[in-house]
């Protein structure tokens, strides 16, 4: 970790903690802070060294730390000058998180670096170091029960997941350590949300299939694509605009030449039941004929150089002035650009670049000793200070200012960079990986990491973003794919084209057939995303959670869990470790459970999952009909809950939802099938239900209204 942080802080005057030798920091106040959640505050932290951007809100104080409690901290200065806090790790514990990283999913004996970085391919650092930040390591002992670790700083970082501790190194002045004392990983993650929030529910188009590549342009290219999805009969919500939209890389303008009327397109693509997504970066380019440049400027919205000059670094533009998020009054500036500029039917934002990419910049990013002013909370600090948490600064803004553009609406915006918390504000994808099957094995395991770090809307470029795809790895890729979170094909400039039909007739038919799938579970995946918004649980989570107890599924990172009830196996998987029990084979689409690239797909003995009929976009209604799919536990019950509202809006914060809970009994060579509770207002008729209750092997069906309970003959 380099010294020259701490010299610019100094040339600042903020506080420095000690930087002689090792010495220990005492703690100077334990409290409890929730059910199972302890803070611990070091001697030395002051707010201002060590700002809050991770929480939610302030933490209160509800008690005093129990005589039992296993984890406390020690904290010491090293000879670099930073803090380290390690907490002892009890024997036989699997550990597991810090957000976004390579590598397996169980984390024991891996280091990892914070401090956000455009890593094309991973590649920097021996992919130790990506593009976000999450300081945070949940830990699951033997016996299933688990805890969590927050290090409550967004300062440059190393975090070391050894099996008897957890070692966390960072820059700055002593932080909090938040640890989480839990029943259950699931438990757990609650509690990681009661702290740093959980996910806003998404519009409900954000979770259909979205197609990208680096860039659709002209407008007939859009029109081309988008028609072959409706032509092709493959499902899809969104067509993404990259950078080749803009006026020379100029952001929150578009090219003339290549969309003469924005609106146009946007109107075509609405009227195909499309939403459109367009890329916004954080440089800005110096062009004092350019209004986002000239109004900044003229607002000194812009970080500057340790001179107090505005710095410039280059990024596609050429020359770039980067906006100082850490001011209120820049976020208020740049969320201010996206009225005018989403009026022509912009749907979502893509914010990219910014960790921030700086292509001229030391280690392609701004020198560590520009200076951003703050404001409000944030003190004035150096970019060595503030490194990690710009994406996080970038996103909060955009998502302000979209909000008070469409207050009606949802924001749907994804982001590169992001720190621990920004889930509150954007979802993310794992940036540029490669076409290849080592990266397309990785994205499970990175996808499933995030979710147990408090980001469950992620997902990877699906068919690989760098290089050639070929059909069979496309084919692999999209067959579990369509199940990520975040379920979006991504492709670079310079490759051929990645589309779910470039390939050969195979992987057209087995594309579409991945994608029904999706479409057909929107309501369970829906519901999923309902739990992660209500109680911070990932939308993809790993196999051990049917299990925390099973040692052997601690380490699986091919199959994989969507929401509580569905396991998913890829087809590329090789004894994968699964739940005990008896997990019935589900067929959503005719001929899935042949399809050379489909996954396998098990449901949960004693679950009742919702599930739609094949629609081609989330304008279409699911709903006709709903078919509950049913798998009897060993005591012959099953349980499952639908949720549902206007998929767009804040109608459902006043009660306009439906939360279902549904119920199946058996009674002798009789199955009943009926709603346990119903809460909500939204008009939901569900009208006649099927349902089919998967039994060794075969499939039992009935119908019914569910105004009286279905009974299903065995
Ligand atoms: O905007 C172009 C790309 C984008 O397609 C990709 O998804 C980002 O991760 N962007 C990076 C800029 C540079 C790519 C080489």
């Amino acid at each position: 970790m380099s010294k020259n942080t701490f010299g610019a802080l100094a040339f600042l005057g903020i506080a420095l903690a000690g930087e002689a030798n090792a010495a220990e920091v005492k703690i100077a106040e334990a409290s409890l802070v929730g059910n199972g959640i302890a803070e611990f505050v070091p001697e030395g932290f002051d707010i201002i060294g060590t700002p809050e951007l991770i929480l939610s809100h302030d933490p209160v104080k509800t008690g005093e730390i129990p005589a039992a409690w296993k984890f406390t901290p020690r904290y010491e200065t090293n000879d670099n000058g930073c803090i380290v806090a390690t907490i002892a790790v009890p024997e036989g514990t699997s550990l597991y998180g810090g957000g976004e990283v390579t590598g397996p999913l169980l984390r024991n004996g891996k280091t990892i670096k914070m401090w956000n970085t455009d890593t094309g391919l991973y590649l920097v650092d021996g992919g130790k170091r990506l593009y976000q930040t999450h300081p945070w390591v949940m830990g699951v002992r033997p016996d299933g029960t688990a805890f969590g670790v927050l290090f409550d700083t967004f300062r440059k970082a190393e975090l070391a997941t050894g099996n008897d501790k957890i070692k966390f190194e960072a820059e700055g002045t002593p932080f909090k350590t938040y640890v989480i004392d839990r029943s259950s990983p699931q438990e757990v993650l609650k509690g990681l949300g009661e702290l740093t929030g959980t996910i806003e529910m998404p519009p409900r188009w954000a979770i259909g299939y979205h197609q990208s590549r680096f860039s659709y342009v002209p407008e007939a290219r859009v029109k081309e694509v988008a028609e072959t999805f409706r032509k092709k009969q493959i499902p899809c919500d969104v067509i993404w605009f990259d950078i080749n939209y803009m006026d020379g890389y100029r952001v929150f303008t578009i090219d003339e030449q290549q969309f003469p009327d924005p609106k146009r397109i946007n109107d075509f693509l609405h009227d195909k039941g499309f939403k459109s997504v367009f890329m916004i970066d954080p440089g800005v380019k110096v062009d004092e004929d350019y209004f986002v440049y000239k109004t900044g400027k003229q607002q000194d919205v812009f970080v500057k150089d340790a001179y107090r000059n505005e710095f410039h670094g280059k990024v596609w533009p050429g020359d770039c002035a980067f906006p100082d998020y850490t001011r209120p009054e820049t976020r208020k500036w740049w969320g201010n650009l996206y009225k005018d500029f989403l009026a022509c039917g912009i749907d979502g934002i893509w914010n990219d670049m910014n960790e921030p990419s700086v292509f001229d910049g030391p280690g392609g990013t701004m020198p560590e000793s520009c200076i951003h002013l703050g404001g409000g909370n944030l003190p004035t600090g150096t970019h060595g200070m503030y490194h990690n948490a710009y994406g996080r600064l970038m996103v909060e803004a955009s998502r302000d200012g979209i909000l008070a553009a469409n207050p009606d609406k949802r924001p749907f915006i994804l982001s590169r960079s992001n720190l621990l918390g920004g889930q509150r504000y954007a979802a993310m994808w794992t940036g540029d990986n490669g076409a290849s099957y080592e990266h397309m094995r990785l994205s499970i395991p990175m996808s499933l990491t995030l979710g147990l770090s408090g980001q469950p809307f992620n997902g990877p470029d699906i068919g690989g973003f760098a290089n050639e795809t070929s059909p069979d790895l496309w084919g692999n890729w999209i067959g579990f794919g369509a199940f990520f979170p975040f379920s979006r094909g991504h492709a670079s400039c310079d490759t051929s084209d990645k589309e779910p039909w470039a390939y050969t007739k195979l992987e057209e038919k087995e594309s579409r057939m991945a994608l029904e799938r999706r479409y057909r579970l929107i309501p369970y995946l829906y519901t999923a995303f309902y739990n992660a918004h209500t109680d911070g649980q990932p939308v993809m989570a790993p196999v051990f959670f049917a299990d925390a107890t099973d040692a052997s599924l601690r380490a699986e990172e091919q199959a994989f869990l969507l929401g509580n009830d569905l396991l998913v196996i890829p087809a590329f998987s090789e004894n994968p470790a699964l739940p005990k029990g008896n997990w019935e084979r589900l067929s959503l689409v005719k001929g899935d459970t042949k399809g050379k690239y489909q996954a396998d797909m098990r449901l949960r003995p004693g679950a009742i999952i919702p599930v739609g009929k094949v629609i081609h976009n989330l304008t279409e209604n699911s709903f006709d009909p709903l078919t509950l799919i049913v798998n009897l536990d060993e005591n012959g019950t099953a349980s499952g809950t639908l949720y549902w509202d206007e998929g767009e809006g804040w109608g459902f914060r006043n009660g306009e939802y439906k939360l279902i809970d549904f119920i199946a009994t058996q009674k002798g060579k009789t199955v009943e099938v009926a709603i346990k509770d119903a809460n909500g207002s939204f008009p939901l008729d569900l009208g006649k239900v099927n349902v089919e209750l998967l039994r060794n092997g075969k499939t039992y069906r009935a119908s019914g209204t569910l105004d009286t309970p279905v009974i299903v003959k065995l």
